[in-house]
């Protein structure tokens, strides 16, 4: 009956603005909404370390990872992908929270097309998108990769957060010409949100950001594994997660977990709360992956910068 309500609801609540961030994400318990998201694919120079060097990628909006969606239970999709025409590749999106047709919604789009369709997010979660057009390996290691927020229409149905950072994982690889290469698993780094130790200047002098929190503050991590190819075992160094909700459902809730593991093109939300100041490593625990790029610091301090953590804090570029 819930399902019928919410549906009925979507009909009368149209033409909501794009909603890109949690800062515009607006939630009344009463009514479901209708969210247009409209993504572009630009095949377009990348930043791959913390110097400015760039590389070719395929992207979502010109940005790897891309943008950060977000909608609650319940709601409507409406969405629009658009391959740009300078393009020489055909693209897709795959939507992990979406239940529809592969060889429809999901088929690749030649450059200068656009297609769209509408589908529901029926479960709370943290999901993965990526493109889907063949060989997937590239189009995924080349940057086609982002998040998906669907918050619990229930506001109770987990601990309030009191900063949310996500963290996409993937691996990339020197030459993003090499299918070859991808197929054998020969990957030259492995980070979070697309470039190695973005978030470690211990480990990479150049890197200009850490992600912070105040003591006693609960932090929940959106973590995506993005593949393509490697498992990750995400543990908080000197931390222990509070609460690891697999696929995000505030239904599936584990507690006190030192480690645990997101398969490739599988994500959880992970919650710390750290009781003193200092910092917090997140890793991957295979430490071929961690010395790769895959660490971001949590620095815990009481002079925390209040703006990180939200609106568009939340996936730090
Ligand atoms: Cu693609």
């Amino acid at each position: 009956m819930t399902g019928l309500r919410y549906g009925k609801a979507a009909l009368i609540v149209s033409g909501v603005a794009a909603l890109f961030t949690a800062a515009t994400a607006m939630y009344s318990a009463a009514e479901a909404k209708t969210v247009k998201i409209e993504l572009t694919v630009k095949e377009t120079q990348v930043p791959i370390d913390n110097q400015g060097h760039t590389v070719l990628g395929w992207t979502y909006n010109g940005q790897v990872p891309g943008p950060l969606l977000r909608a609650t239970e319940g709601d409507t999709i409406d969405f629009t992908l658009i391959n740009d025409a300078a393009n020489k590749k055909s693209h897709s999106i795959d939507f992990h929270s979406a239940r529809t047709d592969v060889l429809g919604d999901f088929a690749p789009i030649k450059p200068g097309e656009k297609k769209s369709f509408k589908f529901t997010v029926d479960n709370p979660g943290i999901y993965f998108y990526h493109c889907g057009a063949d060989p997937m390996i590239q189009h995924i290691a080349r940057g086609m990769v982002g998040a998906f927020i669907v918050d619990p229409k229930d506001p109770n149905a987990m601990p309030k957060a009191d900063r949310e950072y996500v963290l996409i994982e993937h691996q990339t690889f020197d030459n993003p010409e090499d299918i070859k290469a991808m197929m054998a698993n020969q990957w030259t780094h492995d980070q979070f949100n697309a470039t190695p130790f973005e978030y470690d200047p211990v480990h990479d002098t150049n890197a200009t950001q850490t992600l912070e929190a105040k003591p006693g503050e609960r932090v929940r991590i959106y973590f995506v594994n993005a593949g393509p190819n490697e498992f990750s075992g995400f543990h908080p160094i000197a931390g222990i997660w509070d609460k690891v909700y697999p696929s995000g459902n505030p239904k599936n809730v584990m507690t006190a977990m030192q480690n645990y593991t997101v398969a490739p093109g599988d994500a959880a939300i992970f919650d710390i709360i750290s009781p003193k100041e200092g910092a917090n490593a997140l890793v991957n625990h295979s430490m071929r992956a961690a010395l790769s790029g895959a660490i971001a610091v949590l620095m815990i301090s009481k002079d925390a910068d209040p703006s990180m953590g939200h609106g568009d804090k939340i996936l730090v570029r």
